[in-house]
């Protein structure tokens, strides 16, 4: 599995990346073959083409689908947030967008389409060991008991006209940091106990705001919490180039 960190409208860069590790062709034409990428959301705002970046994501899946490949896709706090602003009239989700580095060339691009498949986006997953979700943060478990129930929660939340509950969704988003620390082992461990998995993978906060970092050097993921979380958010829109980040096939034959 190839994992790719919180892209922020950098195509560009996720281009370049994509290509760097085979997984992109000519006419940027799926080139994986088999493999499975997973996105770890974020597509949208900070950066110059979220659009542009989401009807890649939906290209590379439809092609690795048809060729045995597998592209995931999660859902992120932004790509919601874009959503609310299209959504709701008024000044307050747009002011709420702007301030969390919306662009309005995204904005006026964004089309039905887009939307129908945002909605459709899993919060989270498991494949293998690996639990994957987008935030570093336990709100989730406030949303359901099983990975099955958070998406089925969060799908009808967005699919649904109940700005209230958008509301606290995204104030819930801003929830980060709950595996840090000194007790950060033991948030894994029971995290990872509800949903299942021996390790979990995040974005959300880029690893130059946990460890200093300046953002051109984090070319790798962060791996903390005795080991059992993996941040992959290379903050490319700070100014870090981003990386893939590949995690190992699972061993079945123990
Ligand atoms: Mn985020």
């Amino acid at each position: 599995m190839y994992v790719i960190g919180d892209v922020h409208g950098q195509l560009p860069k996720l281009t370049r990346l994509l290509s760097d590790a085979g997984l992109l062709g000519d006419a940027q034409r799926w080139a994986g073959g088999d493999a499975a990428l997973l996105f770890i959301g974020d597509y949208f705002d900070r950066g110059p083409d979220g659009v542009g970046v989401v009807e890649l994501v939906m290209r590379l899946q439809r092609q690795a689908g048809a060729e045995g490949g597998k592209v995931y896709a999660l859902l992120g706090n932004h790509d919601a947030l874009i959503l609310a602003a299209r959504r709701f009239s008024g000044k307050y989700w747009l002011d709420a967008w702007e301030r969390n580095g919306g662009n309005h060339a995204d904005l006026s691009r964004l089309r039905d389409e887009h939307v129908e498949w945002i909605t459709k986006q899993p919060a989270m997953l498991r494949v293998g060991d690996v639990l994957y979700a987008h935030a570093d943060a336990t709100f989730y478990t406030r949303y359901g008991d099983t990975i099955e129930d958070v998406n089925a929660t969060f799908t009808n939340l967005l699919r649904a006209g109940d700005e209230s509950a958008w509301d606290q969704l995204l104030d819930d988003f801003s929830e980060r940091h709950a595996f840090d620390g000194p007790d950060g082992a033991d948030s894994t461990a029971r995290f990872l106990r509800q949903y299942g998995g021996d390790q979990l993978m995040h974005g959300h906060t880029p690893i130059q705001k946990v460890t200093s970092a300046s953002p051109e050097t984090v070319v790798c993921a962060h791996r903390y919490a005795a080991g059992r979380c993996v941040n992959v958010d290379g903050g490319m829109y700070l100014g870090g180039p981003g990386f893939v980040h590949k995690v190992p096939a699972p061993i079945h034959s123990r």
